[in-house]
């Protein structure tokens, strides 16, 4: 295509794709018009990559998540193509600042977290290596809510991306699938007929992915329901307006929202329904590719390669299998073969309460063919292996963890300590009887988004020292490590920093009215509320160093500004707590003025993707700091420390190999292990224990007990303590004093900036590892046989 430039194409977009006129357009038309105009610089390089990958015949990667936590993706495009200066240059010309117009582009939420997001890394990975791939999800309507506070409380409210212009998705007129759910399976001449009663159409939107420098993209589609028929007509002439609407009501609330449970699940109905209709519709979109291409269906492995990210897409066994025994004629065992060979599944979490089970009787009536399925797999795995005590349906109930494992010709976990327990624990049995289905692909993150696009300082520094090869190759920010003993090198690396904190501080400032020194070691703690995380660990800290400072004001402290965010799902009650402690006690903290000096508190309300861009690069330490053995792998740990932020952190998921790699000088380690945390757990009486060796934690429950933090309530936080006092499951109290002196090791060194800055320098040189192009490598190797169409 041929363009006149940006100072064209973006007031064309303007005038004659939005009808705006130039001179009444608000940032956000400018903003669409400016994504149109960029659009149009990646869909030859989409649908020529599409090409090629038919032409080549090429196996296709089908990423099936029920998140895609993509944030902006205007600046995402903008740097990939390598088009900043131009549009810089395009927009000063018409007026425009480049970071206002960006900026004010909402964040595409669709995703609670880690899972979400690493999604996300997945596709830019995918992208970036020539990968033929799809990422396959739901268009939710509403994202994951919007976060604020009232009085220190979380307060939930409906998000709405999609009421603006999404400038980046093309809908395909000619996917629309149709789906079933419920209804009987009825024997025709000895073949079980499945006659579902209720039925939606899953209509494609794509958004093109694109990988660095623009030379491969692939596409993220998203199913919206919508109704078989547009509304009843007859009822609507009859006046009955509100029953002619109805089943378009009813289809559309399939893709409505997004389920804000993180790690807990909730036996939901419609939760299941959403489940079922994305991965049906992806597969028979899978189906559709492979049969227009032509070849035999047993060869479907050859071509496809489907990861199920968690267990959400589980249902993906059953259907595969229908679709090719019930549908096309396979016989039984070889369709359960024939799907195996395409599945694989990662698990993100042991958390029991996590692993989705389904009631029979749920499933039955919302999918009784596949209920019949899961029936006809687990007695096909019994006759394979006689031994096998774990079935799919055990208490009435359907285990999806394990129909994943059984129907997956690999299971991964998510970090090398994580895929461990997976085989000990939650797996145990069906490792035993697969032992080599089981392998480990560590989590990875995407370095263009993480650290060339969101920290440019520290990235010019880098590219100016062993240039700019690093952005898609990361292991070679190893060459720095010759330059860590540079003073030039080390001071204009903390420079970056210094740059980036005050930057936060003045945003800080201007947008939350909160004052922080810049100066300060900017402590942070970004990432969901949740009570294996501990953020409770890191407040009932802050209050006894406030307590020790506000008992010694004169002593050298070295000031430290605490920097919460998160959300808690609406009904996790305790963790709710969690952030209201958090807010009532930066409400005190702050206003002290014998302290304030050394200690602030702030709680960032609406935590995303473009705050933790804001975020990771000016802190100064990250905080992962989960009781051993609950977080699986962890990627915001793997952020910081690229951006130079050393971990504070207990030995759990990735933690352990972050540490391996910056060394162990270079991280700030304490707590419990996995083995130590399930032997004190047997302790009784644990809590009690560790509160009367640490007269620091005694005065900090006593404070929140006392009412200190909350004036107006002054009993209020009693349960709270109770809690932590009583059973403290998550064990706060036992690995609070080795918490608190690791804290002191931190304000040690970074008091010393010769110590400070080459252990800062060391994280960034010593975590290229931790690209995500080295985890979806490790994917193609190891589990999908997949192969890049080498975009260069
Ligand atoms: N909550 C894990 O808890 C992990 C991500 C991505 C999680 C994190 O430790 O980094 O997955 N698990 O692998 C999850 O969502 C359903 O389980 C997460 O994001």
């Amino acid at each position: 295509m041929t363009d006149t430039g940006f100072r064209d194409s973006i007031p064309r977009h303007l005038i004659y794709a939005l009808g705006t006129d130039p001179q009444n357009a608000t940032l956000g038309d400018w903003r669409i018009a400016l994504s149109l105009a960029v659009r149009d610089r990646l869909v030859d390089a989409w649908l020529a990559s599409a090409r090629a990958a038919r032409q080549a015949g090429a196996k296709r990667v089908y990423y099936l998540s029920m998140e895609f936590l993509i944030g902006r993706l205007l600046e995402d495009a903008i740097i990939n193509l390598r088009l900043e200066e131009e549009v810089r240059a395009a927009l000063a010309a018409l007026g425009l600042s480049a970071d206002e117009v960006i900026a004010d582009e909402p964040d595409a939420a669709l995703g609670n977290g880690g899972l979400g997001r690493l999604a996300a890394c997945f596709m830019e990975s995918l992208a970036t290596l020539g990968v033929p791939a799809f990422g396959y999800g739901i268009r939710y309507e509403h994202g994951l809510f919007r976060q604020s506070f009232v009085e220190g409380r979380q307060v939930e409210e409906p998000e709405d991306w999609l009421t603006q212009v999404h400038a980046w998705e093309f809908r395909r007129r000619d996917v629309r699938l149709r789906l079933c759910f419920g209804g009987e399976v009825v024997d025709e001449g000895g073949k079980p007929v499945w006659h579902g009663a209720e039925a939606v159409m899953a209509q494609a939107y794509d958004t093109p992915m694109i990988g660095w420098q623009g030379k491969w993209a692939n596409a993220l589609r998203l199913w919206s329901a919508e109704p078989l028929h547009g509304f009843d007509l007859d009822r609507f002439n009859r006046g009955d307006y509100a029953a002619a609407a109805e089943p378009e009501a009813l289809a559309r609330t399939i893709s409505r929202v997004l389920y804000p449970d993180d790690t807990t699940e909730r036996g939901k109905e419609l939760r299941l329904k959403q489940e079922y209709f994305f991965t049906a519709a992806s597969l028979q979109d899978i189906l559709r590719r492979f049969e227009a291409e032509g070849g035999a269906l047993a060869d479907l492995p050859k071509k496809a390669a489907i990861q199920l990210n968690d267990t959400h897409p589980a249902i993906a066994g059953p259907e595969l299998v229908r679709l090719l025994h019930d549908e096309r004629g396979m016989a039984l065992d070889q369709a359960i073969e024939t799907a195996r060979g395409c599945l694989s599944y990662t698990n993100h979490t042991l958390l029991p309460e996590a692993l989705e089970r389904w009631s029979e009787d749920l499933m039955t009536r919302l999918l009784p063919r596949h209920m019949q399925l899961i029936e006809r797999i687990d007695a096909a795995h019994a006759a394979e292996k006689p031994d096998r005590k774990v079935a799919l349906v055990q208490e009435g109930e359907v285990r999806m963890g394990e129909l994943a494992f059984v129907m997956a010709h690999k299971v991964n976990g998510v970090s090398a300590l994580h895929t461990g327990l997976m085989k000990q624990t939650v797996f145990e049995e069906l490792h035993r009887l697969h032992p080599d289905r089981i392998v480990n692909e560590t989590n990875g993150v995407t370095p263009r988004r993480w650290l060339f696009s969101a920290n440019p300082r520290l990235s010019r520094l880098i590219s100016g020292t062993i240039g700019e090869g690093w952005v898609c190759d990361l292991e070679r920010l190893c060459e720095l490590e010759p330059q860590l003993d540079d003073a030039a090198f080390l001071d204009a690396y903390a420079g970056a920093k210094r740059a980036n904190k005050a930057d936060l501080a003045g945003w800080l400032a201007a947008e939350h009215g909160v004052q922080i020194d810049p100066e300060a070691l900017f402590d942070v703690q970004i990432k969901r509320i949740h009570e294996y995380k501990r953020q409770h660990l890191n407040i009932l800290e802050t209050i006894a160093l406030w307590q020790e400072i506000k008992a010694n004001p004169n002593a050298p402290w070295v000031p430290r500004v605490k920097i919460f965010a998160g959300k808690a799902a609406p009904g996790y009650v305790f963790a709710k707590e969690i952030i209201r402690l958090i807010n009532d006690v930066a409400a005190v903290v702050n206003a002290d003025l014998e302290t304030n000096r050394f200690l602030k508190v702030v709680f960032l309300p609406n935590y995303n993707v473009s705050l933790a861009e804001r975020l990771i690069p000016a802190s100064d330490l990250s905080e992962q700091i989960s009781t051993a053995g609950k977080e699986a792998s962890g990627t915001g740990n793997m952020k910081f420390a690229l951006n130079g932020a050393p971990t504070i952190g207990t030995l759990d998921g990735a933690n352990v190999e972050i540490r391996d790699r910056v060394g162990e000088k270079n991280f700030f380690l304490f707590g419990m292990t996995t083995d130590e945390v399930v032997a004190r757990r047997a302790v009784p009486d644990h809590a009690r224990q560790a509160i009367a060796a640490d007269k620091r934690l005694g005065g900090a429950l006593k404070a929140v007990s006392q009412g200190v933090f909350s004036p107006r309530d002054r009993h209020c936080y009693r349960g709270f303590v109770g809690n932590l006092t009583g059973h403290d499951y998550f064990l706060v109290c036992s690995d609070f004093t080795a918490y608190w002196d690791a804290q002191r090791r931190v304000d040690a060194a970074f008091a010393e900036p010769a110590v400070w800055w080459p252990m800062a320098a060391r994280n960034t040189a010593r975590t290229g590892w931790f690209s995500s192009d080295r985890t979806i490598r490790g994917y193609m190797a190891d589990i999908w046989g997949a192969s890049s169409l080498d975009p260069a």
